[in-house]
């Protein structure tokens, strides 16, 4: 990065959206409903079977026309551009951003460094269906001619949350005479209990790592590994019960994993944006390659939505323009995703590494520190659950919260009429954050005076509704994605890297050298603070 690009906050959309936070803080929903009786089916967008409503949001035309021009004035439309064609955009890595690639159609050319990343890219995939289909099938079977029932996969952080929340989204289209765990924690009790009850002749480990050199993942690949030799007795039980997913083949070959049974992706794939390549192998063999090409669609489609879409009608635009809207004008430090379906109960955590891990950040593509909020404390819960827990404060607490309500309109297991329940809630608690209830509307209502307060609401507070047919691996890539372009829209306006995660690195190094200290058998030399030193010491004291 040559020259040092203006400074976000001295942007001419910048100060007119600070002026214009002026005249809209004071401004109630309600006001701006009752005076245009059109809004709730104009602020709406949609793309990829995704209807967007954000018309429940503090904002006029004017503000979205002030967002479009911050975009503009960031190059949202160049720096898209330079993702989908191959820049080296992430700079501090050096690398190309190219998830986008991953669900490109067979025909399409994109190139890194001199390569056709489509052309790897599908021939990765058909090694992969091939395998999916032989385990699905039966055909792969265990080191003692067992079926493999149990399918696990080893992996942390990126390596792990899109999987298993891929894996639980899309668990109605998965093969129900197996079953899928996910082993991430270097704590032994995940290990243990995932596969306390389980044959290893029965079970397929599937290493996934892009680096094959992640503590956690190496620990715990290496007891699955005793786990599996010491029931099937011979080294050579490994290539029927192990596969890799990783971008280093050398340090799989180390680990004893065969060619046949590797399969590889890239470093232009970033770990937070990997489920959709071979890392998501689980998700392929759970739902068979047929759905996991359309959830591969899915991602298609709004990936060419958000890259050709002006941002007035551009549904990661806008949602990235929003947050954008309500970190940096209103002061938000957090926002919520609530899916109303049951499926998608790991969907608040995926998002909560791609999110703040991707602009929990605060110095900007020039090496400088940023005078603005960045990304916020992301959260969530499936409803009607949080209803009951943390809806409270969300209604009625001292912090504003935006939040993403997000339904299906068709259940994929209708019992009783249940869904059209589960959908009033959605409906209701959007209208209810958005209107409130005033003190007068309340006594109106035979309160007494006293009590009033206390029942009463007021509202404002801003929601998106992300509407979807049905949840299918399609619909499902195309959410994902759509969080996924949210992200690195935010990540333009803030100018900031959203593709890389030195804020990890620190207390990794830390941890290495920690490790002799608790595991010396004489009492080690701390030179640490006095509050760790002390920790460590009664650590080594008690743990026996
Ligand atoms: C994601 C991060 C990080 C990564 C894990 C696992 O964007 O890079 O969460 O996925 O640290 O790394 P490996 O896949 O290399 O084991």
């Amino acid at each position: 990065m040559n020259a040092v690009s203006q400074p976000l906050t001295e942007r001419p959309a910048w100060k007119a959206l600070a002026a214009h936070y002026q005249a809209m803080r004071n401004i109630h929903l309600r006001q701006l409903f009752a005076g245009d009786s059109g809004r709730g089916k104009r602020l709406a967008a949609e793309a990829a079977g995704i209807y967007l409503d954000y018309s429940k949001n503090r904002i006029t035309d004017e503000t979205i026309q002030l967002l479009v021009q911050l975009a503009d004035e960031c190059r949202l439309r160049d720096r898209i551009d330079a993702m989908f064609s191959g820049d080296k955009i992430n700079v501090t890595e050096r690398r190309a951003v190219l998830h986008t690639a991953l669900r490109a159609p067979k025909d399409e050319q994109i190139f890194a460094d001199g390569v056709d990343v489509v052309a790897e890219v599908h021939e990765v995939l058909d090694r992969m269906s091939v395998f999916s289909q032989q385990v699905r099938d039966g055909q792969w079977l265990g080191y003692t001619g067992k079926r493999i029932k149990n399918v696990i996969n080893i992996g942390l952080g990126g390596s792990d949350l899109g999987p298993v929340m891929a894996y639980e989204a899309l668990h109605y289209y998965s093969q129900r005479d197996m079953r899928f765990l996910f082993v991430s924690n270097v704590d032994g009790t995940d290990f243990v209990e995932a596969t306390r009850y389980l044959n290893p002749e029965e079970t397929l480990f599937i290493i996934c790592s892009k680096t094959f050199t992640t503590l956690e993942t190496m620990v715990n690949a290496h007891a699955a590994r005793a786990w599996s030799l010491r029931k099937l007795g011979s080294e050579e039980a490994v290539s029927r019960h192990f596969v890799a997913v990783s971008a280093n083949p050398e340090e799989v070959a180390k680990f004893g994993i065969g060619e046949a049974n590797q399969f590889g992706f890239w470093d232009w794939v970033g770990g937070r944006y990997s489920m959709d390549s071979a890392i998501g192998l689980s998700t392929m063999i759970a739902i068979g390659p047929e759905n996991f090409r359309s959830m591969l669609a899915g991602f298609r489609a709004m990936d060419e939505h958000f890259r050709t879409a002006p941002f007035e009608r551009n549904l990661p635009a806008l949602m990235g323009l929003l947050s954008v809207w309500y970190i940096n004008f209103f002061g938000v430090q957090t926002m919520a995703v609530l899916p109303y379906e049951q499926y998608l109960k790991y969907f608040p955590s995926y998002l909560q590494q791609l999110t703040m891990e991707s602009n929990g950040k605060h110095i900007t593509l020039d090496g400088l520190p940023v005078d603005y909020h960045t990304a916020p404390v992301y959260w969530g819960e499936p409803g009607t659950n949080g209803q009951h827990s943390f809806y409270q404060l969300l209604h009625q607490g001292m912090q504003l919260i935006p939040c993403d309500f997000i339904g299906f309109c068709q259940t994929l297991n209708p019992v009783n009429g249940q869904h059209d329940l589960l959908m009033a809630n959605l409906f209701a608690q959007t209208e209810a954050l958005a209107f409130g209830k005033t003190e007068q509307e309340v006594k109106t209502e035979g309160t007494p005076d006293w009590l009033a307060p206390h029942r009463s609401f007021e509202g404002n507070r801003p929601t998106n509704t992300l509407l979807v047919e049905r949840l299918t691996p399609q619909t499902l890539g195309a959410l994902i994605a759509l969080y996924e372009h949210s992200v690195f829209t935010q990540g333009v306006i803030w100018h900031i890297n959203s593709f890389d995660q030195w804020g990890v690195e620190l207390g990794k190094v830390l941890a290495q050298r920690m490790i002799p200290e608790l595991e010396s058998a004489s009492e080690p030399q701390l030179n640490h603070d006095s509050s760790t030193n002390t920790l460590i010491r009664r650590y080594r004291q008690f743990r026996a």
